[in-house]
């Protein structure tokens, strides 16, 4: 760095120079240190590295804004990106005063090399300001946290779909987030090595269909979250938060989406979230948000083929049976 500035400003850095060597025999000078001139060269030197480290916290601050997790399709996932969003600003402005400061610092307090520390020395109104300032910063973080709790743990009430209301029965050592009018449709989610099921009821023919949900629109969707072998994690990112699929237990969550812009509905996609095996990278999920009423065709249509399929399918068995294909199991009559 030294032969640097000395080649490209000779001139200028020539007493520095003799002024450092002289420093370095006799120990530190500090009225010599405090007046060294800043030249053009160092400046420019300066001004690289701080335009250096500008570049390296565009990147940073990119991804800072997509460090806030999706939002939009449901008020328990708005709730959490904004509180991300508050718990963000107070670190970007930490962030910020820190770096001003340091870079405050090392202009003010700056010491040409050689130079010998004086030692560390206490400042008491400093260490208790920001000891006391990090805790109270904590404390409005928490207090911000318990008040947003209840918006994303809670579902408001539901409305269009309550012909599909059910009693909250299931309650277990988690808590079933059930709205304050008691309207909302619970839809069973299941979670196997690859695939999630979605069952719209608690009876042996109730209607199921895999991969992607199908939910009415403004209605509060309570769901039942299992997993028949090992751990998954239901993720819909834009509907709320993540969770588990657990073998021999059940996780609630719920959501409530906004009315759909167009006729085939608003589609929200996420996957598995859980490592569960090879093909877990292709474990999707999606929920298709129709209006209550198309909701409601859809469910009939998806029952009427469902039993279709098994009419056809005891109307196949018993064909193979009559041709001695396959052994009778029907029980006796
Ligand atoms: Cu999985």
């Amino acid at each position: 760095m030294r032969h640097a500035l000395a080649t490209a400003k000779p001139k200028s850095s020539k007493p520095e120079l003799a002024g450092r060597r002289r420093n370095r025999s006799r120990g530190y000078d500090s009225a010599a240190v405090r007046t060294a001139p800043i030249t053009k060269s160092r400046f420019a030197a300066f001004a690289a590295v701080t335009a250096l480290f500008a570049l390296l916290a565009v990147p940073g601050a990119a991804s800072a804004i997509t460090a806030v997790p999706r939002s939009g399709g449901s008020p328990n996932a708005d709730a959490i990106a904004e509180l991300y969003r508050i718990v963000l600003f107070f670190g970007v402005i930490v962030f910020l005063g820190v770096e001003l400061f340091l870079i405050y610092a090392l202009i003010k307090f700056r010491a040409s090399k050689g130079a010998v520390a004086s030692g560390p020395t206490g400042n008491n109104r400093l260490e208790i300001g920001w000891t006391v300032s990090a805790a109270a910063l904590v404390a409005v973080l928490a207090a911000i946290t318990f008040i947003k709790l209840p918006v994303i743990t809670d579902p408001p009430k539901g409305q269009p779909v309550a012909e599909f209301a059910q009693s909250s029965r299931e309650a277990g050592l988690v808590p079933v987030p059930s709205p304050p009018d008691g309207k909302k449709i619970t839809i069973n989610v299941t979670g196997r090595q690859y695939v999630w099921r979605y069952t719209y009821g608690n009876r042996l023919d109730s209607p199921f269909v895999y991969t992607e949900m199908v939910a009415p629109s403004d209605t509060v969707v309570v769901l039942r979250i299992q997993s028949t072998d090992v751990i998954h994690s239901w993720w819909i990112p834009r509907l709320g938060g993540k969770f588990d699929a657990v073998p021999g237990s059940t996780n609630y969550t719920w959501f409530k989406a906004p009315t759909p812009t167009n006729a085939t509905g608003e589609v929200y996609t996420g996957q598995c979230a859980e490592l569960c095996g090879r093909q877990h990278a292709n474990m999707l999920a999606s929920v298709r948000v129709v209006t209550p009423a198309a909701f409601k065709v859809w469910l009939a249509d998806q029952t009427a083929r469902i039993k279709a399929a098994n009419q056809a399918g005891i109307a196949t068995r018993q064909k193979l049976t009559d041709n001695g294909q396959i052994p009778n199991l029907a029980p006796a009559q």
